[in-house]
């Protein structure tokens, strides 16, 4: 049996390792294709953006890092990385992975990367190349591109020479890479395309990165997946096969609805961490954990700090299985032991440990009950006033 002190020296050594990285485009306003409903807090300048997120940080102590979306962040692209430095220092939030836009431009309704226009094609790749200088210049490893393309229709495009486009494409923005930066893939089943998608699972995607190159691995963005999908085991076999880039953390009741980390099935969440912390730490080095969410009715602050304190329970949760004792048990094929042990660390009550940590480190015990003392997102509505009428596309 481990004493208590044991158990929280683990438990601190496994919160002292985990940091969550936000998203610029969550905390700006957003909504569904029935509608928008604006918030009077939403952040619209990169400057908010950045308030908001230090704000978080300031809370939580482990979201360092913003990721930044070269269209809605950096409209200038290269020429607003000087701005963003500022930003940086001024409110102590580095810029996190760089994000391409291949999905809005009006050129792009046939495709960006896989579009059968060789000019389209070169328009996208150009882009592409800019992220890379981006990231560069702002010192960040990571670039995080999500590929739209796809088609409506079956018959109406050569699946199989988009692969090739594509292909091709990727290899050569490897090229352009820094030794110390990586092309994250990230794949998605559907949506904008409801026919195929061509980066649409995790197959495909490893495939791509194996092609591209040694700087090429896959993120798994966990509301991208078919209903009975087994993320875990995609997660399992990704880290076997050394392809594991990152996390686009989120929760889903029917698809990529981009919800609260958890607030659907927070032990789906857990068992992706069992499978990180079975890997060990090197496992934890390669992989970005990040969220990607946007909410169209929460307000975007409240809602951003429920996911990272959520990310952080269910991560100090898996850390308290005995893996040891674990292996021993499935070894032997004891499946009421083994599951009873993985289980009793699921519904392990983690707050008071996590309360505790944030007390030694001089951080709110509730950041949400601090964020709401704070009185900062009333000043921020204040200040940023914006339109409480409800902008529907059908208008
Ligand atoms: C889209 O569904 C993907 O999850 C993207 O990763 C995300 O929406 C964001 O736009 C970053 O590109
Ligand atoms: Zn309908
Ligand atoms: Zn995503
Ligand atoms: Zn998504």
């Amino acid at each position: 049996m481990h004493s208590v002190s044991s158990i929280q020296e683990n438990a601190f050594q496994a919160l002292d390792s985990f940091q969550i990285e936000i998203p610029s485009w969550g905390f700006a306003n957003t909504g569904t294709r029935f509608g928008k409903f604006l918030q009077p807090a939403a952040a619209s300048t990169l400057e908010e953006k950045f308030s908001d997120a230090g704000m978080v940080h300031k809370l939580t102590g482990i979201t360092p890092t913003m990721a930044l979306h070269v269209l809605w962040d950096l409209p200038n692209g290269l020429s607003d990385a000087a701005t963003i430095k500022t930003l940086e220092k001024q409110y102590n939030i580095a810029s996190g992975s760089i994000n391409p836009n291949l999905f809005q431009d009006q050129e792009y309704k046939f495709g960006s990367l896989c579009n059968p226009s060789a000019e389209i094609r070169g328009k996208a790749f150009a882009h592409l190349l800019d992220s890379v200088a981006i990231a560069r210049e702002l010192g960040s490893r990571d670039i995080s591109l999500w590929m739209p393309d796809g088609s409506n229709y079956p018959g109406t495009q050569s699946m199989r020479r988009r692969i090739e486009w594509l292909e091709e494409a990727l290899q050569r923005t490897h090229a352009a890479l820094a030794p110390n930066q990586r092309l994250l893939i990230e794949y998605k089943p559907f949506e904008p395309a409801f026919y195929h998608t061509d980066i649409a699972d995790w197959g495909m995607a490893a495939h791509l990165a194996m092609h591209t190159g040694p700087q090429a691995v896959v993120l798994v963005d966990t509301g991208h997946h078919y209903a009975a999908q087994n993320i875990e085991q995609i997660v399992t076999w990704l880290l076997h096969l050394n392809l594991l880039g990152g996390f686009h953390f989120n929760d889903r009741r029917y698809a990529d609805d981009d919800l609260t980390l958890g607030s659907i099935d927070p032990y789906q969440i857990f068992r992706i961490f069992h499978e990180i912390h079975l890997s060990g730490p090197k496992a934890l080095l390669q992989t970005a954990f990040m969220i990607d969410q946007s909410h169209n009715l929460k307000g975007k602050m409240e809602a951003m700090i429920q996911t990272v304190a959520t990310a952080q329970e269910l991560w100090l949760k898996a850390a308290l299985v005995d893996r040891e004792a674990l292996a021993k048990l499935q070894t032997s094929c004891d499946l009421i032991s083994s599951e009873e042990l993985f289980r009793d660390a699921f519904w392990t009550d983690v707050r008071p440990l996590v309360r505790e940590w944030r007390r030694l480190r001089g951080l709110p015990e509730d950041p949400l009950a601090a964020l709401k003392e704070s009185g900062y997102v009333d000043r921020i509505a204040r200040e940023r006033g914006g339109k409480l009428a409800a902008v529907s596309s059908y208008a």
